[in-house]
């Protein structure tokens, strides 16, 4: 197919409420939608991009920039078989991953709906259903947050991560642990503490948590297989994991026992399944982590969370966790068992809410 035309819409879309982790907080997504038009068929991407450079590199600006300049025109044009073939075409350019898959997450979802099959078959999915989780933010205080978590177990998550920070980890854990004994529960640090707080991290050990999520620097692979020698709690790598090398030197280096996968942390489709399957070789589990996503990319992430080795419960949660209103017509809904259905409808199966979408445009831009 040749790629005719890209459209860049960056958006400002509110959430339900403030989303806050050891570095920083987000009242909205800021995320650029991409449209790409080829042979009658439109497919849509999304990268999940945020104000500031705190979770990775990249803000709404820069990944704009990357597209407009360099990935855009590399695309444009482009007469492709495949899917992935857009990796190639994008590899001169260095790191600004999340700019590469909001592009990438298009192209997929163009040639899906154009074979009229799902993006879960199109990636090699297996199931129907994905089980999912909740990543509930920093609270000011423990009554809320237990409140907060209430109200989640409340709507059907069976499965719940927490942000820690220092001064704020311990406790919380232990003030949900004592009052739900066995909920499935896990904690993600964001990259905040250091090797030296090695003995305070194993005060976490007694309570019987699924994961420690990216405790340490969030390019670190090194300084994890010397935490995950000194913690029973098993370590999982978010931020770390940028590519299938990446995953491969913390899989050799013992640095973790469990991936986070995030396509757009790795730069597309196409690299996050290599990490898959490198992963499943290796007896390693993987689950399906999350950015906030609008409806697009979470139709995205549900469809690539269908392959048989995320065998944990992904950060995929009901749009409505997220946002009063998303810029689809068909969010997705969660169903008793704490799981969301795989859409079978061609591509990612977004049905797009255009003119909500147009609403919440601040920039648009067409290439062609
Ligand atoms: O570290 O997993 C993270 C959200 C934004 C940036 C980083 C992370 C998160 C989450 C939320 O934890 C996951 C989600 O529900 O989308
Ligand atoms: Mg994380």
């Amino acid at each position: 197919m040749k790629i005719e035309r890209i459209e860049l819409r960056r958006i400002y879309l509110p959430y339900v409420r403030r989303f806050e982790t050891s570095g920083w907080y987000e009242d909205g997504s800021f995320a650029i939608i991409v449209r790409v038009d080829a042979d009658g068929v439109t497919g849509w991407g999304e990268a999940p991009v945020s104000d500031g450079p705190w979770y990775n590199e990249e803000t709404y600006q820069t990944a704009w920039f990357m597209m407009q300049t360099f990935l855009g025109p590399l695309l444009l044009g482009a007469d492709l078989d495949d899917p992935r073939q857009t990796r190639h075409l994008f590899k001169r350019v260095r790191a600004n991953r999340m700019a590469k898959s909001g592009l990438e997450f298009a192209v997929w979802d163009l040639f899906a709906r154009e074979q009229t099959i799902s993006l879960s078959q199109l990636l090699g999915g297996t199931r129907d259903k994905v089980e999912v989780g909740v990543s509930v933010p920093i609270r000011p205080d423990i009554p809320a947050l237990l409140e907060t978590v209430e109200g989640y177990l409340n709507n059907g998550y069976k499965r719940v991560k927490i942000k820690i920070k220092p001064g704020w980890d311990v406790q919380p854990t232990r003030a949900i642990r004592e009052r739900w004994p066995n909920l499935r529960l896990q904690v993600d640090g964001n990259s905040i503490y250091h090797l030296s707080d090695a003995e305070h991290l194993k005060e976490l050990d007694q309570f019987d948590l699924l994961l420690n999520e990216q405790p340490l620097d969030h390019d670190d692979i090194f300084d994890h297989a010397k935490l995950a020698k000194l913690i029973s709690t098993p370590l999982c790598l978010d931020e770390s994991i940028v590519s299938p090398d990446h995953a491969r030197w913390a899989i050799e280096l013992n640095a973790c026992r469990i991936i986070n996968i995030k396509p757009t942390r790795i730069g597309g489709l196409a690299d996050a399944v290599e990490i898959h399957d490198l992963a499943q070789a290796a007896g390693m589990p993987v689950w399906h982590g999350g950015m906030l996503e609008t409806g697009i990319g979470r139709a995205t992430n549900v469809a690539l969370a269908s392959l048989p080795n995320f065998s944990l419960p992904g950060d995929i949660s009901a749009n409505d966790r997220y946002f009063p209103r998303d810029i689809v017509h068909n969010p997705f809904t969660l169903n008793s068992d704490s799981t969301l259905t795989v859409p079978t409808a061609p591509g990612n199966g977004a049905v797009v809410d255009e003119a909500y979408l147009e609403a919440v445009t601040q920039e648009r831009l067409v290439l062609k």
